[in-house]
């Protein structure tokens, strides 16, 4: 789903090309940057502006950090600030207390019924987890689509037999608790919706999900019908939910629902569409409502928790570059760092270095999980053995560098036969290895060769 803002903020990191400040100057260039790719996903412009003059004022307040460059920097002020948008970093699972009644709500289409079976699942799959079994009662009100409680009953039942633990005891009722659907005989939505609350409450259920009608647009009577089943049963939690698809007019469907009924959370489906990031974003900063989960996809298991933090990651679409950043920062020696560096500048690069570059790589963690780091290698398809392989690789690397004399690390060329053969024995490892360690240290020359034409060290975070 956010793709799209994505590849707007990669581009921004060149903006600042060679210059170690933020300034007055680059900066307006990297924020018009920012403002296109959030108005291009539909961030409603008195957000988008907002936004903007937070991300400016706290970047040119920087104070130079030597660790960082221009474009670091920026991109972690912006990465702070959307991560603030969207409800900053204290995630709290949400909670449902027993009893209570979950009254979902929202525009025809946006996802209601699958949602409310989702919500089953989720509550159903941490009951299970917890290891104390929940009565759950499905119900819907929606009496004017013919076969919308069709739908809801035969998702309940779908989840009902659900073995929700692996070989253990699934299937109907008893340790797993129970999700039953009930089907009012009135047709009358507010007076159904109190019958199937004496439903849930003559058989003592721990949970009753209602599921209500949608219109295609806000629309009074729907909105007045709402208001009354609420104010007859009262019901702890009402959910909203919102189609990710919808951009800027979910934020007026989210205001007009809130003023007539008043809602707790909301819920953001259909991620998975190739739609714009801008319904979290406009919601969550005008509303200042939390977004409990994401839709996606059609099935009951596919629902996600919402988590700021990740969210913002995802749509810089840095990967946890930051982290990555951060680390490095905390980890990396700085005089180790320098002299590599300059050893790299100076093309003087040996495989003394080259043993430090692998130093380096253990100081900032494991390969798999720089991996994970860089934007772009994620969708590399590395699969653990190739990474496994590339880490007992490195192993073998450093045994055979510090089995060589320091004459053979500075002039790799003197290294003949014999001396091959001395350095394999005393590392445990083979000719093989040994060549292919010659092998990839070449490469790093030539990678080091082009890395400075590109601006060195310094240029590989632009
Ligand atoms: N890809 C995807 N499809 C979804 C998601 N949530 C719902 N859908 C699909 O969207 C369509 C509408 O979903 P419903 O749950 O029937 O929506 P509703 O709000 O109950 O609709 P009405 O009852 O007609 O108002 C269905 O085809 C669902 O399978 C989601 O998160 N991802
Ligand atoms: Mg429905």
């Amino acid at each position: 789903m956010f793709d799209f803002l994505t590849k707007k903020f990669s581009s921004i990191f060149s903006k600042f090309s060679g210059n170690p400040r933020i300034t007055q100057d680059n900066i307006n260039t990297a924020l018009e940057q920012v403002k296109e790719s959030l108005l291009e996903a539909d961030v409603p412009l008195e957000v988008i502006n907002d936004f903007i003059e937070n991300v400016k004022a706290k970047a040119l307040g920087l104070q130079v950090n030597k660790a960082l460059n221009a474009g670091e920097q920026f991109i972690k002020v912006v990465y702070q600030e959307d991560c603030s948008f969207l409800g900053g970093t204290n995630f709290v699972t949400p909670n449902f207390q027993i009893p209570s009644v979950i009254m979902v709500m929202g525009l025809q289409g946006s996802g209601k019924t699958t949602t409310v079976a989702k919500i089953a699942y989720f509550l159903k799959d941490l009951a299970l987890k917890k290891g104390k079994p929940r009565n759950i009662l499905l119900a819907s009100v929606d009496f004017y689509r013919p076969a919308a409680i069709d739908q809801l009953e035969i998702l309940a039942k779908s989840l009902d037999t659900l073995p929700a633990v692996a070989g253990g005891y699934g299937g109907h009722g008893g340790m797993n608790g129970r999700v039953d659907f009930y089907r009012s005989t009135h047709s009358n939505p507010v007076q159904a919706a109190s019958d199937i609350y004496k439903k849930f409450k003559n058989n003592q259920y721990d949970y009753l999900l209602l599921d209500t009608a949608g219109r295609l647009h806000v629309d009074g009577n729907m909105l007045q019908e709402l208001k009354e089943i609420d104010a007859n049963l009262e019901p702890k939690y009402k959910i909203l939910v919102l189609d990710s698809m919808t951009g800027q007019e979910s934020l007026r469907v989210a205001k007009a629902f809130d003023q007539v009924v008043g809602f707790n959370s909301a819920i953001l489906t259909k991620i998975d569409s190739d739609t714009r990031g801008g319904a979290a974003f406009a919601f969550k900063y005008m509303l200042k409502k939390p977004i409990i989960f994401l839709g996606s996809g059609e099935k009951p298991s596919d629902l996600e928790l919402f988590y700021p933090d990740r969210m913002a990651n995802r749509i810089l679409g840095m990967g946890d570059m930051l982290s990555l950043i951060e680390r490095a920062e905390a980890q990396i020696q700085k005089d180790d760092k320098e002299r590599v560096t300059q050893n790299f500048a100076s093309g003087n690069f040996s495989l003394e270095d080259f043993a430090d570059q692998l130093k380096m790589m253990g100081k900032i963690g494991s390969l798999s999980k720089i991996v994970q780091y860089l934007p772009g290698m994620s969708g590399l398809n590395m699969t653990p053995e190739m990474i496994e392989k590339s880490e007992s690789e490195i192993k073998r690397f450093k045994a055979m560098i510090s089995s060589m004399t320091l004459k053979e690390r500075i002039v790799p060329k003197i290294l003949d036969a014999s001396r091959k053969e001395r350095i394999a024995k005393g590392s445990g490892t083979s000719l093989k290895d040994l060549n292919l360690l010659l092998e990839r240290f070449e490469q790093s020359k030539q990678f080091a060769k082009l890395f400075n034409k590109k601006g060195g060290f310094k240029g590989m975070f632009k």
